[in-house]
């Protein structure tokens, strides 16, 4: 993008301001923000939110974005006083199983570099003398907590104020009062935005409008997957206690608090004390229903984010908050309201393009927790095309379309206010909706007793109880310890079996739902030379595993590219960020050169897809297939046309748990037919089916990377593992003149793999990785590997570390000593897979 394009933010809360105040300060001098609401107290969420920033987050970005925040509103104050009161942060555990979840939680922590400690009872009541110090109601107390000193409370409402005078400063235009009614576009592009004041024009559009997100994106025909939602809020009446102790109205000096094993926190407002419930049901907003924004003037009472109070629906918790805070006893409720913001389906937030609308950009669903880091990175984005961070988790396209349907949305959002504070697995599945998206063997799947877990609305088998028979005959070194605590739930010790047989006889495993797209066209092959790190221009029947990456040379994504005819290729891919991203490119470049048309088609769901894998896999199909599917028939990374039991099937040879066999693919009406002719084929063979459980265990053994877990944007592929899969002496795609400048740079850190040796611990993901008593780094994947006998992680690390030297990986708040080996542990001389 040159420099200085027309900017138009559509949006004068926190994300807006913050926004406006990053581009200026990346020398963008063209900028606009319109606002329906007056300015400055605007009357979207920002206007009332109480500013509690708890940072710590499962997801690295999340939790960076948050300490970015943190420290931009603490830089930014006049007369001294900044923006953010950095009291400290404390999460309660009134239940064993909290106190838990906190320690992984301060290992969360730990990992991306925020400080923090699990705290007893009585330092938790030195720091919030108010807490009932005996029993609560039900006999449960406060058994600890998680403290983190650099959280805090931010003033949202004051740092909105003291951004628009910094942005008016470096030159911003502020509209406030100003509704933004229409967006004007042209030739696929954003031209300006219709206001009630006249047309803007602009070549940049971002909607930072809250909650009104999904009406701002029915303005362009964009389904943006956010559900407002109410959530209650009450100040009390003085109390005594804190009667002198903070400044007025909304000073503090006790941490923010969380209580959450009642979906209740609580800050203090000078002498009353504020308290957010999470308790009562979800309350979706008609958006057309409330208080209209405009020129007039707007009391706090008016605002359209502020709802009337349900007291009925405080009431019950009322008493937890007394409970808890027995000062309250003397109390009452006050100024209490039902306040107005977004939820997603998956609570993350919403960055990005519009792919159907090129200059049209979405940054919503944004706390005030992470509101200046979402800003940094959306400059970033719009001024480089590349932000520092890693947005996988945030990116406006990652949901399948079934996923932004009204319904779906509405669903999963509301059922994500419900668990926002309870204690959840990694794994732990959403109850509804579910079996939305089903491969073809579903029904056979359902027979063999699948247990089945919920990934982009697919249902994936995680093992077969069918197979359960086979523990009684699994050899004593495919035994594997038994487990406990959170590394038992949503895992079956079927799983070894699975892994047993895929590795000595052959599994049969649904692929169905990895990410599949057709590329045709004269341009085709133009396109993936192009975006891609490997050398693609190769004879049909060649299959290129290389990566996708960004301007700066971090990865994108990771994929498997079949060419299938001279204009028709076959992608594996990670995602549907992925299909957005190529189908944008492909319609640029048809643009650009028409000759050089190319076209990207999802075939996911109109296809299928069967993993057949394990040394008798050829055994198998030679039964039912009269191809040569011998090696020289069709060699390691090569694709061909076969018929199988009379099916049409397109089998490349490669298979991400390293064993020798197919994936073979077929159009979905023949999916339950090709199961059937394998899986009957394979009986005298000893076939299983197999799932996720013994998949993810071998793949780690096997060294195979996972995007979005082991690897992400902020990853180039030197040190990450993958520099194989850049094609030697490859110029002219993306990123290879930052991949080149890279190269020379010595490394700093690496993708390593790691053991554990006490044999048995086996660890879930995001844990800190110590050395020498320092956390240094962190785990990505883990598994216990069945065919190696010991758990194994990966984990970045220093590049420093060495194999063989000895790590800590911290569990629960426990230290668990590993090892760090050469890799893969399984088959490195690829004797298996090439066979
Ligand atoms: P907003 O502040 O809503 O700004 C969007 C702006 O867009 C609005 O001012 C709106 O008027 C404008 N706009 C919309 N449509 C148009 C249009 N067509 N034309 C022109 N302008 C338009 N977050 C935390 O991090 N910590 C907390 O403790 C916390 N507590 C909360 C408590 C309550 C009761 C509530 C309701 C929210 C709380 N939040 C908290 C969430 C937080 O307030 C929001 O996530 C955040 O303020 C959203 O900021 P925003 O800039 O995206 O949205
Ligand atoms: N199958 C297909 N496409 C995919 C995946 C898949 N695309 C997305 C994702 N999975 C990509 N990940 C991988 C990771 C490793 C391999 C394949 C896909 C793999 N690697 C060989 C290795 O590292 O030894 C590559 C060897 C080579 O380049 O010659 O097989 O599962 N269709």
């Amino acid at each position: 993008m040159t420099a200085s394009p027309r900017v138009v933010i559509i949006g004068a809360g926190i994300v807006g301001t913050n926004l406006a105040d990053e581009l200026a300060s990346r020398g963008w001098t063209n900028i606009t923000v319109v606002e329906q609401g007056p300015l400055g107290l605007a009357g979207g969420s920002t206007s009332h939110a109480p500013g509690l920033v708890f940072q710590t987050n499962p997801s690295k970005t999340m939790t960076e974005f948050a300490t970015y925040t943190v420290n931009k509103l603490l830089s930014l104050s006049t007369d001294g006083v900044s923006c953010f009161n950095q009291v400290g942060g404390l999460e309660l555990a009134t239940t064993e199983a909290r106190l838990e979840d906190l320690k992984r939680k301060l290992g969360y922590a730990t990992s991306w570099g925020v400080d923090g400690r699990i705290i007893d009872a009585d330092e938790c009541e030195k720091h919030w003398p108010l807490l009932n110090p005996g029993s609560l109601a039900d006999g449960r107390q406060v058994l600890g907590g998680l403290f983190v000193p650099s959280d805090g409370l931010a003033s949202a409402a004051r740092a909105v104020q003291l951004l628009i005078a910094k942005a008016r400063a470096a030159g911003v235009t502020f509209r406030g009062s100003t509704t933004v009614t229409g967006v004007e576009q042209a030739g696929g592009k954003v031209t300006g935005v219709q206001t009630s004041d006249g047309v803007i024009p602009a070549d940049v559009v971002v909607s930072c409008a809250g909650f009104w997100g999904r009406e701002l994106g029915k303005m362009v025909g964009l389904s943006v997957p956010l559900l407002p939602l109410a959530h209650q809020y009450v100040k009390t009446t003085p109390v005594d206690a804190l009667n002198g102790v903070n400044d007025l109205p909304n000073g503090a000096s006790k941490p923010i608090l969380r209580y959450q094993d009642r979906d209740l926190y609580f800050r203090e407002h000078g002498n009353r004390i504020g308290i957010g419930s999470y308790a009562h049901k979800p309350m979706p907003v008609d958006m057309d229903r409330l208080p209209r924004v405009g020129a007039d003037e707007m009391s706090d009472h008016r605002m359209p984010s502020r709802l009337d109070f349900t007291l009925e629906d405080f009431a019950p918790v009322w008493e937890d908050c007394q409970d808890l805070l027995p000062a309250l006893h003397q109390a009452q409720i006050n100024d209490a309201f039902n306040g107005i913001f977004s939820f997603t389906p998956d609570g993350g937030p919403l960055m990005g393009e519009a792919p159907d609308l090129s200059g049209f950009f979405v940054a919503e669903a944004v706390w005030v927790t992470h509101s200046a880091g979402v800003a940094k990175a959306m400059a970033e984005l719009l001024v480089t095309g590349h932000p520092e961070t890693d947005l996988h988790g945030c990116e406006l396209t990652r949901f399948e379309k079934v996923q932004t349907s009204d319904s779906y949305v509405s669903e999963t959002s509301q059922q994500n206010f419900v668990e926002i504070y309870d204690v959840m697995h990694p794994l732990q599945p959403r109850e509804s909706p579910r079996d939305l998206r089903v491969s073809p063997f579903n029904v056979r799947q359902k027979e063999l007793g699948a247990f089945f877990l919920e990934s982009a609305a697919w249902e994936r088998p995680h093992w077969f109880e069918a197979n359960r028979g086979l523990l009684a005959e699994l050899p004593g070194e495919w035994r594997a310890p038994e487990r406990d605590g959170w590394a038992a739930m949503f895992h079956s010790p079927i799983s070894a079996a699975e892994a047993w047989k895929t590795r000595t006889a052959v599994g049969l495993y649904d692929m169905t739902p990895l990410k599949r797209l057709s590329v045709t066209g004269p341009g085709a092959q133009s396109l993936l030379h192009r975006l891609s790190t490997g050398n693609i221009a190769k004879k049909p029947g060649a299959v290129t595993y290389c990566l996708l990456l960004e301007h700066d040379g971090g990865i994108r994504s990771d994929v498997t590219v079949a060419r299938l005819t001279e204009e028709e290729f076959q992608l594996g891919v990670n995602s549907n960020v992925d299909f957005d991203y190529l189908r944008v490119e492909a319609r640029r470049q048809s643009a650009a050169d028409p000759a050089q048309w190319a076209h990207v088609t999802d075939i996911t769901g109109s296809t299928c897809c069967i993993g057949l894998w394990g040394p008798l896999a050829r055994e198998v199909i030679g039964k039912v297939s009269a191809d040569d599917l011998t090696n020289d028939g069709l060699k390691y990374f090569r694709t061909k046309e076969i018929t199988v039991g009379g099916i049409p099937v397109t089998a490349m040879r490669l298979s991400y748990v390293g064993e020798l066999g197919w994936e073979l693919y077929t159009t979905a009406e023949y999916g339950l037919k090709l199961w059937d002719l394998l899986f009957e084929a394979g009986q005298e063979h000893g076939i299983v089916a197999a799932g996720r459980g013994a998949f993810n265990s071998m793949r780690l053994e096997k060294g195979y990377r996972l995007w979005g877990t082991d690897m992400t944007s902020e990853h180039h592929p030197y040190e990450s593992g993958l520099g194989f899969s850049v094609a030697k002496d490859k110029t002219g795609f993306v990123g290879a003149e930052a991949l080149a400048a890279r190269k020379e740079q010595p490394a700093t850190r690496a993708l390593r793999c790691l053991t554990v040796d006490d044999g048995t611990s086996v660890v879930l993901g995001k844990e800190p990785v110590y050395v020498g008593g320092e956390a240094v780094g962190y785990v990505t994947s883990a598994a216990y590997g069945y065919t190696v006998h010991k758990p194994i992680a990966y984990a970045w690390l220093p590049a420093g570390v060495e194999t063989g030297d000895a790590v800590e990986i911290e569990y629960f708040g426990k230290r668990v000593a590993a090892t760090v080996s050469a890799e893969p542990l399984v088959d490195p001389g690829m004797e298996r897979i090439r066979g």
